[in-house]
């Protein structure tokens, strides 16, 4: 039957990016028409345009349809279709075989978040199915924010560390501190709000090596800084209150717990050397006139919002930068207060969010950082005493592209065993594997969207789509492996049953018939929700979550760990392959890798119509060109001894001198002699994890050459 007019279903992106925006889906004879969103005032939920462009994902002529088989030498790409019995019977042996003549700890298997929705998400799902299996061997540690975690458990005791977005409207000044929020995606109602306080006439001041797209629309001042370094910017920022006496005195005393051995190192009591702004100057290349001004506009405009990102904590030590900012947002006083921050965290807010999802069966299991994970399978007994690899199953992963260190990545996937991933597209990482099965995309499926930060809404994800016939969920492949592996407990509910459970088991949401007619269930909620007001407010009755009940700016938690290089106070060490290195004599750029505006994380790199909206080009300052003779739009090679890649330049005052950056998530293309055509920035970066466990993809030392042939 033909449709006279288009259907119109509700949705979201269930991706790894911050939006959870609203998608309404226009579709006629089974084919996306068009996609549109909602422009309403109050809370934007707002699509950015990749989301307007999925019918170019889920449509696109390069989909997989059909399981597939390798028939060529790994890593060439050469594959044939195989039927599903074929491909399930072979992984269930193989899983069968390895787990009885190995052991199950033989079964490596890595998941992130290719879907985020509340059932089909791709960590719960293959979570799920392992630990069932028995104990396993997987990764820990998360690429996004592992540094601000740690830092927000030592501190905090939790990582709710997050307030919603209109508390910026009551700030007096906010600082975006390594914070890009036009381009990388962070709740809808994010740049609304930002805007907004603009229009009210609230100071913005940015603290970046880059002066990015969201400084340049919205702040007063760019603040460049180092890449890495900037716990020694926060650290003198610090030095010149207390030396000024612009602290916080009563929140010191009520709130705190360690700032004397703070101020010992800061005032250099300790070392001998004061982290005054001069020293400051030193590390960080920031001239010394901003760091005092931002020092004393930061401690006398309360409430003020330091918007610590996440990317600054993406380094080597990189917790060091979130505990420092915590600990500069407590001794202003900025804790707890509407138009404060607490400036360090994941940034949870604490509100509405569905906890009731597939159960885990909490098995325990071996557990690798995700940077040691190439030397895991590469070397398992020496550094990790771990069994060898006998299958490495990938879901929901672009692991070779997105984890550090990409040449070291290809030689453990040439070693393994047995490798199998479920795929949307034939990525960089499904071309390693020997199976890959071909999974739905998100407008095949009926599920829920929340925010991934926790927020004032939920989506209803209707199925706009018919599911191409040779193609299965996650959860339906799982459940297709555990029949023949002879688990019976992995799945006995439909997709409605158990959405319909979760929502059951919450009693701040809607039923499953009231959300699918609502669409959009928006929380009655205090506004704005703020982090830890109840603990500044009756701190007697709330403490924190923490072994003294306070802000620990001197961490217990730390101390326990008794490393040198997790100090219990926050520290700026100077990092591997940082300014100070002495291998910035061969490679002297410090090299970071920013999210794209066109992409969420790798995906839609190979969508030339979204590619298009992005900026795939190495930023090179304009001192840093001229030496080495390099024009705009020229190619360029970058590289250091692990790899090398060919791209083009983009001459710029907009990122600092000796500062380099490309937009992560390219599509590794080699060519014939090794060298990446396509971009990707894991070609360069180091796969060493920073001491708490921050993933360090913003350090790493580059050379720039200009292309002669
Ligand atoms: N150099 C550098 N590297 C980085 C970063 C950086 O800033 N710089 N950022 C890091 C960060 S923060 C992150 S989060 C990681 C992200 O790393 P990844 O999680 O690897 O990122 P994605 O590119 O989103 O890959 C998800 C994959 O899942 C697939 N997929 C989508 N939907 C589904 C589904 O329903 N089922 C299955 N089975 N697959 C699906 C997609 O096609 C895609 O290939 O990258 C990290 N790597
Ligand atoms: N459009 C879009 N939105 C996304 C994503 C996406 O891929 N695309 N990914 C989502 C995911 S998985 C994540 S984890 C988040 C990531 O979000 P973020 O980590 O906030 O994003 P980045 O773009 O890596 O970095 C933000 C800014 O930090 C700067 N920066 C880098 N290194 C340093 C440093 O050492 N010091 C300072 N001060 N600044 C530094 C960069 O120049 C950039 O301007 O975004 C989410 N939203
Ligand atoms: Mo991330």
């Amino acid at each position: 039957m033909q449709d006279s007019e288009d259907r119109i279903f509700t949705t979201t992106c269930s991706y790894d990016c911050g939006g959870r925006c609203l998608l309404k889906v226009h579709v006629r004879d089974g084919e996306i028409t068009h996609i549109s969103t909602e422009n309403r005032k109050g809370l934007h939920i707002q699509a950015c345009p990749k989301g307007l462009a999925q019918q170019s994902v889920v449509h696109h002529p390069h989909r997989l349809t059909q399981p597939l088989k390798r028939s060529g030498p790994r890593g060439e790409g050469k594959f044939q279709p195989i039927s599903w019995d074929e491909a399930l019977d072979t992984i269930a042996k193989k899983i069968q075989h390895a787990s009885a003549q190995f052991g199950t700890e033989s079964l490596y298997f890595i998941t992130n978040t290719g879907s985020m929705a509340t059932l089909h998400n791709t960590p719960v799902v293959t979570r799920r199915f392992f630990g069932l299996l028995g104990k396993c061997t997987t990764t820990w540690g998360d690429p996004s924010y592992e540094g601000a975690l740690q830092s927000a458990l030592a501190t905090f005791g939790t990582a709710a560390t997050g307030s919603t977005r209109d508390n910026l409207l009551s700030s007096k000044l906010i600082i975006l501190w390594g914070w890009n929020p036009m381009v990388t995606r962070f709740g809808p109602d994010t740049i609304p709000c930002l805007s907004q306080a603009k229009k009210k006439g609230t100071p913005i001041i940015c603290v970046d090596p880059r002066q990015n797209q969201t400084c340049r629309a919205l702040a007063d001042e760019w603040i460049p800084i180092k890449p890495g370094t900037d716990t020694a910017l926060l650290t003198a920022m610090a030095h010149v209150m207390i030396s000024e006496g612009l602290l916080d005195e009563r929140s010191i005393e009520k709130y705190t717990h360690g700032f004397d051995q703070f101020r010992d190192y800061v005032t250099g009591e300790v070392d001998n050397v004061p982290k005054n702004p001069g020293w400051a100057h030193n590390v960080c290349g920031t001239p010394v006139a901003s760091i005092v001004k931002l020092a004393r506009e930061y401690a006398a405009n309360r409430p003020a919002a330091l918007m610590a990102g996440w990317a600054p904590g993406r380094s080597a030590f990189g917790e060091q930068f979130h505990r420092a900012a915590s600990t500069l947002a407590a001794i202003t006083g900025n804790m707890g207060i509407a138009g404060g921050h607490s400036a360090g965290g994941p940034d949870y807010v604490d509100m509405g969010s569905i906890e009731e999802t597939l159960p885990d069966p909490g098995t325990p299991h071996n557990e690798v950082h995700f940077t040691g994970l190439y030397d895991a399978l590469l070397d398992p007994k020496t550094k990790h005493k771990l069994p060898e690899c006998k299958l490495l199953y990938i879901v929901g992963c672009n692991l070779l592209n997105q984890n550090l260190n990409l040449n070291k990545g290809k030689q453990a996937l040439m070693n393994a065993d047995f490798v199998v991933t479920h795929e949307l597209f034939l990525t960089p990482t499904a071309r390693f594997a020997d199976i890959v099965l071909p999974v739905r995309h998100f407008l095949e499926r009926e599920d829920i969207g929340q925010p991934f930060i926790g927020g004032p809404y939920c989506i209803h994800m209707q199925k706009a789509l018919e599911t191409p016939p040779d193609v299965k969920s996650d959860l339906e492949i799982f459940s297709e492996l555990a029949q023949r592996i002879g688990i019976e407990n992995f799945n006995n509910c439909s997709d409605e049953e158990w959405l319909g459970s979760f929502l059951d088991a919450e009693s701040d949401f809607p039923d499953l018939g009231t959300l699918r007619t609502a669409g959009v269930h928006r929380f009655e909620a205090e506004s704005p929700q703020v982090a830890f007001r109840d603990q500044i407010k009756h701190p007697d009755k709330h403490p924190f979550p923490t072994p003294s009940g306070k802000i620990e700016i001197f961490s217990h938690r730390f101390a326990e760990m008794d490393d040198p290089d997790i100090p219990p106070i926050p520290t700026y060490l100077a990092a591997w392959e940082g300014p100070d290195d002495p291998m910035q004599q061969k490679y002297p750029i410090q090299f970071i890798s920013p999210h794209s505006k066109a992409r969420a994380n790798s995906q839609f790199d190979n969508v030339e119509s979204i590619k298009k909206l992005g900026d795939d080009r190495l930023w090179i300052n304009l001192k840093d060109a001229e030496k080495r003779n390099i024009q705009d739009g020229d190619a360029v090679h970058v590289f250091n001894r692990r790899g090398r890649m060919r791209t083009t330049a983009k001459v710029t005052h907009r990122i600092m001198p000796g500062v380099a950056s490309i937009d992560q998530g390219q599509w590794y293309a080699p060519d014939d002699g090794g060298i990446d055509t396509g971009g990707c920035a894991n070609m360069l970066t180091n796969d060493k994890m920073s001491p708490a466990g921050a993933f360090p993809s913003n350090t790493c030392l580059v050379q720039i050459e200009k292309c002669v042939d």
